[in-house]
């Protein structure tokens, strides 16, 4: 008897400390709205620079990615990482804000039940999504093979989650902003003890905002070229690496030391399981060398330009007689890997800038950058650029 008479003093407790943290500006509806409309600008730009980059790496037969402007998936690929980044405080400070509402007792209106319901695909797939992406970022790779796969999919859920969520509480959010409301803690609880500072609204926006700021600014000098000085925070700074370039995977971690280093290398151009023609390093050099200026831009987020020289692409595959419409796979000396081969579509080989390289930056390509021979196409994904090159098949 007295048990259930204690609970009953302990609901109305819990409920009272709702009702008066939800009377703070802080955990206000305005509050709400304000950091659910930047989350929600972050979330699309992230998702569909994501989707883009799925498509290029895996295009459906009406997908169709230019290799002109040479520069676009650098763009694209940055302000991917870019808005997810920024996203991360403001999630934070959201769950913070909204978290007493979840105490709120659940009536009978249908659109509110759903609205609960869809947070927890919603909560769940955001952090997961920030999580995995800043864990690839790091490059720390718990599941190889399921971090691409799950990164995507469960960006569909989540959008999916955050369009029901828009479409229940956007009118919440409308009449929130609409009415103008003091940015004041609402007096403290009559009982009069508790006088510990509150965080007010403009605190808290302050503090997400201003965090969400700042990670960008450490964040995004590895694919701006005038920010690079800030980078604090990515994991590889665009102009520290060999040759001036970074190095994603070493020759060594590879494991294409040995094979890369032999005297009797040859790049076979195979067409139909027949082995057409073959090049040695000679005779690659011997034929017209071209040069462009071609950044690497790793899905990662960081991304560098540098001076490519080598033989177009397309000139090896009229050598092997290969007709200009079909695509072509360009194998690596690394067997095992998920980057030792990737497909170059026609528009791409025949794009006099797709070059099979042989020199960065005025000097022999080195050793982890993919000697012999690579892959270096314009506006294409770093994971593309495939290093260590030993055969072509049509
Ligand atoms: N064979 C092979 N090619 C590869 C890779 C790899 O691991 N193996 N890494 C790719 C990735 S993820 C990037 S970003 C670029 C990096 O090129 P770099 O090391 O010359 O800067 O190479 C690509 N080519
Ligand atoms: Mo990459």
């Amino acid at each position: 008897m007295s048990g259930a008479l204690d609970l009953a003093r302990l609901r109305r407790d819990s409920t009272r400390r709702r009702d008066e943290a939800l009377a703070r500006s802080a955990h206000d509806e305005r509050t709400a709205a304000i950091l659910g409309i930047a989350l929600g600008i972050a979330f699309t730009v992230c998702f569909l620079t994501g989707v883009l980059s799925h498509l290029i790496q895996h295009p459906p037969s009406w997908f169709e990615w230019s290799p002109r402007p040479a520069g676009l998936y650098r763009v694209t690929q940055g302000a991917h990482v870019v808005t997810g980044t920024a996203a991360v405080p403001l999630l934070l400070a959201k769950l913070w804000s909204v978290w007493p509402r979840l105490f709120v007792a659940l009536g009978r209106d249908p659109i509110e039940l759903v609205h609960r319901a869809t947070l927890v695909p919603l909560v769940g797939g955001a952090l997961f999504m920030l999580f995995t992406g800043y864990l690839n970022v790091t490059r720390w790779y718990p599941w190889e093979f399921f971090f691409p796969r799950a990164h995507y999919w469960v960006a569909w859920v989540t959008v999916g989650a955050l369009i029901v969520h828009i479409a229940a509480r956007a009118h919440i959010a409308r009449r929130a902003l609409a009415r103008a409301t003091a940015d004041v803690a609402t007096p403290e609880s009559s009982s009069g003890v508790d006088t510990a500072p509150r965080v007010t609204r403009r605190g808290l926006l302050a503090w997400s905002f201003g965090t969400s700021a700042g990670l960008v600014l450490v964040t995004a000098g590895q694919t701006v070229p005038i920010l690079r000085r800030m980078v604090l925070l990515a994991p590889r700074r665009p102009d520290i690496g060999i040759q001036d370039l970074p190095v994603n995977q070493t020759a060594r971690e590879a494991g294409v030391t040995e094979a890369a280093g032999r005297a009797d290398w040859r790049l076979v151009v195979e067409v139909g399981g027949i082995e057409k023609v073959s090049f040695d390093l000679a005779g690659l050099r011997a034929m017209p060398q071209r040069t462009a200026e071609l950044p690497i831009a790793c899905v990662e987020g960081w991304s560098r330009s540098a001076t490519w020289t080598g033989v177009s692409m397309r000139d090896v595959l009229a050598l092997a007689g290969v007709a200009g419409d079909r695509t072509v796979e360009v194998r690596s000396l690394e067997r095992n890997g998920l980057y030792g081969r990737s497909s170059v579509e026609p528009r791409v080989w025949r794009d006099a800038d797709t070059l099979l390289a042989l020199e960065l930056n005025g000097e022999p390509l080195h050793l982890d950058h993919g000697y012999p021979l690579r892959l270096v196409a314009p506006n294409r994904p770093g994971v593309m650029q495939t290093k260590w090159l030993e055969r072509l098949v049509v």
